[in-house]
């Protein structure tokens, strides 16, 4: 018989990359979605795989049904990637957040301990959980301390130890992976690597006329591909004990580095000037092409996150083939798709 997973966030950036390995790796897929008023399956249409999902229509508030569905399919593997994911966003939603990326959690762990405890389970940790007061070249690995700083951090890092919580007290297979950002063509078009691509793509081929508007442009990031990360989830969830691992590249650029690495790749020198709220990107030209708005700046941003995936490397034997460079290739290769059929 073919093992079975759920995947809530199957719509997600990850979640669609993690169903289309599991359903060539021969599992019966199972994907929570909620209603939405528009399409929510271009990413499984994208990789041609959303005909071969079993989906759950549910949102992770239903606590009930999410019990149910559990009870039901009895999975192998529960993965949780379902999350509200834009931490701008949880400073306006701090509840919400909450619900969805911490309580909901906490439902799925007691439905595992009551009803299904040969389920392993896989939490969507982060390293926003780290938070704040990290140096630029501070790597952060499973031992290092955390300090929150959004209502998104707050509520990963209460369901992180939730996690260890069931894992320690109840003895169920539960891990947590704490990834660090992770970026592809399908990424999120609120998030920072996705904006910058489209917005500059829209500019250079498209009709875009104004700049592209960000906010801060020197916090830094330590950005792998999203096809690497869900190898990682898969290796974690078979690995011969629940633990925590951390999943990073050990290098980090600013959101200024990005752009300048994009602007590399698609032939465009930019040049900076002005400072603050001031501060403009030109082309050679003189054209602005990228301009700051304070609308696009946190409450309290994390200003440098470095990750040392070390642990995963030994212990898992987690490789990565995508770097910084290789990962910009293919976001643009997405992009460029649009405007050159
Ligand atoms: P994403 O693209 O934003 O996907 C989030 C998924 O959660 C979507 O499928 C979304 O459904 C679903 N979802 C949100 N609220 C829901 C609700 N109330 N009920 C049911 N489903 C809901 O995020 P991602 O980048 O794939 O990230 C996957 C997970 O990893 C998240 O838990 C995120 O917090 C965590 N994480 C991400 C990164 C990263 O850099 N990507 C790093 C560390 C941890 P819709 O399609 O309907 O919106
Ligand atoms: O791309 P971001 O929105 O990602 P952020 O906040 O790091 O969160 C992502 O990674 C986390 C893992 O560390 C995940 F847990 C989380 O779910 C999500 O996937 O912002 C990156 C940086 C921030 O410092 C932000 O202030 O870019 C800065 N930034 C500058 N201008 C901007 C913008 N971010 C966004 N989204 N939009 C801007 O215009």
């Amino acid at each position: 018989m073919k093992k079975k997973a759920i995947i809530t966030g199957v719509t997600g950036q990850d979640g669609s990359y993690l169903a289309d390995l599991l359903l060539k790796k021969g599992f019966k897929v199972y994907g929570v979605v909620r209603r939405t008023s528009s399409d929510p399956f271009y990413r499984l249409k994208y990789l041609k795989i959303e005909k071969n999902i079993d989906f759950l229509s549910t949102d992770l508030s239903e606590h009930q049904r999410i019990t149910s569905h559990i009870n039901l399919i009895k999975p192998n593997f529960f993965f949780n990637l379902g999350a509200q994911s834009f931490v701008d966003y949880s400073y306006k939603s701090p509840m919400y957040t909450d619900l969805i990326n911490n309580t909901s959690v906490l439902n799925i762990l007691e439905t595992i301990k009551n009803t299904s405890k040969k389920t392993k389970f896989y939490q969507a940790s982060t390293s926003e959980m780290y938070g704040g007061y990290n140096s630029r070249k501070m790597t952060l690995n499973e031992n290092s301390i955390f300090n929150p700083f959004s209502p998104y951090a707050i509520a990963k890092l209460s369901a992180y130890h939730y996690t260890k919580m069931y894992r320690n007290s109840y003895n169920i297979f539960a891990s947590n992976g704490i990834l660090f950002n992770h970026e592809s063509p399908i990424r999120g078009e609120q998030f920072v690597t996705k904006k910058i691509i489209k917005g500059l793509l829209e500019i250079i081929y498209g009709n875009k006329k104004d700049p592209l508007s960000l906010g801060n442009l020197y916090a830094t990031r330590d950005w792998g591909h999203a096809k690497d990360y869900v190898n990682a989830m898969y290796k974690i969830i078979n690995y011969k004990i629940a633990d925590d691992f951390v999943v990073a590249t050990k290098k980090n650029y600013s959101v200024k580095d990005f752009i300048n690495l994009t602007c590399k790749n698609l032939g465009i020198k930019i040049l900076w000037s002005g400072e603050g709220l001031k501060e403009v990107g030109k082309d050679s030209k003189g054209r602005i092409l990228i301009n700051i708005n304070k609308f696009f700046f946190r409450p309290l941003d994390v200003n440098n996150l470095f990750g040392d995936p070390s642990k995963a490397i030994r212990k898992l034997k987690w490789k990565r083939k995508y770097d910084i460079n290789a990962l910009i290739k293919d976001m643009i290769l997405y992009e460029k798709k649009k405007y050159f059929k």
